[in-house]
């Protein structure tokens, strides 16, 4: 038996393996869609700083992702959530080194590093290359997410100039596909009006149907201000509700802060706040993550049956469901 995400993660690294990922190129704009470009996927858009690295940890429970200034996420990271049975002891495992488990995730933080500089060199480029990175635990929901490089204005030293609008068309080769669910990650203390993340999926999604919109930074806002008019879509509409979050403080992270504290933390944030304790129960990263698993079930579900229209010859095989499972795949 195999969840629905499960084999649709199969189909995901078996395009990479066959290079097959979409790139910044023209396949996008070619009338017959790849497969990678016909799979569903989440993908995580903002700016730079913006919380998009804590968000994905926070999904996860896990410090796991490089850190630091400047451009950090240098190629895709496809990071694949695989739910196991309880008690469990969570590992990962790298596509690009099979039979090879990690257990220390402070080893996979530096795996990502090493294979990102591998294929861009040190000088900082971007590549379209994915990374692909599977982790399995007892305490995660079955989802998969990309992360990508963060929108940013100017290049550093040593970058090329062309790098911020390298970096604006990889997001934009991923977030055009139809079946993408866009995560617009923007910071609370910042004016919605200048997202980067929100300008550049209405570009692609104008009604909205496929954004969900996520609001880091909660705590960091101006005192006397709130964010409810957004939380609750009156600012900036989208046709799902907007998610808020708290993550960890540049200090929190210093102080070694875990993430079940944090999480813990969260909770009593929304659910003590004069603010926004009426939203509680549709806010923080673990009702993300469920939502999204939701989202992203139904999504695949639909996908499967066009994809076996699309590619017959690779979808040889009948699907037998039962409650989001796969009994049969013949
Ligand atoms: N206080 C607070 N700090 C946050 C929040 N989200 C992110 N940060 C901090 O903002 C900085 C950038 O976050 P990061 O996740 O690395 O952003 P990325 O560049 O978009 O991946 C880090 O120092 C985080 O600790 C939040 O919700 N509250
Ligand atoms: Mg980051």
């Amino acid at each position: 038996m195999e969840s629905l995400i499960g084999l649709v993660n199969r189909l995901q690294n078996a395009c990479t393996l066959l290079g097959d990922y979409g790139s910044a190129g023209d396949s996008v704009f070619s009338s017959v869609p790849t497969l990678w470009e016909s799979l569903p996927s989440v993908v995580v858009v903002g700016g730079q700083s913006s919380g998009k690295s804590s968000v994905l940890e926070s999904i996860v429970g896990r410090d796991f992702l490089p850190r630091g200034s400047g451009i950090v996420t240098r190629r895709p990271l496809v990071l694949q959530l695989h739910k196991t049975e309880p008690r469990v002891e969570d590992y990962a495992e790298f596509l690009h080194l099979p039979k090879q488990r990690f257990t220390d995730f402070s080893m996979v933080r530096k795996e990502i590093q090493d294979e990102t500089d591998k294929m861009t060199g040190t000088n900082r480029r971007i590549s379209p290359v994915p990374i692909h990175l599977t982790i399995y635990s007892p305490n995660v929901v079955n989802l998969t997410l990309i992360d990508l490089p963060g929108l940013t204005k100017v290049a550093i030293e040593g970058q090329p100039e062309a790098i911020v609008r390298d970096i604006e068309s990889m997001v934009r080769s991923y977030i055009l596909k139809p079946n993408c669910i866009i995560l617009a990650i923007t910071p609370a203390n910042q004016d919605i009006a200048t997202s980067d993340a929100i300008k550049l999926s209405k570009e692609v999604d104008p009604l909205g149907e496929r954004t969900f919109g996520v609001l880091t930074k909660l705590d960091l806002m101006d005192k006397g201000t709130n964010a409810v008019d957004i939380l609750e879509g009156r600012a900036y509409q989208l046709r799902h509700p907007w998610v808020g979050i708290v993550n960890r403080s540049q200090a929190d992270i210093n102080n070694k802060v875990d993430m079940v504290a944090a999480r813990q933390r969260e909770h009593e944030f929304f659910a003590t706040s004069l603010d926004y304790s009426h939203l509680a129960g549709r806010m923080g990263s673990e009702y993300l993550a469920k939502l999204l698993s939701k989202v992203l079930f139904f999504l695949s579900l639909g996908c499967l049956m066009k994809c076996s229209l699309l590619f017959p010859k690779i979808f040889q095989f009948r699907v037998q469901f039962s409650f989001g499972r796969i009994l049969h795949v013949i």
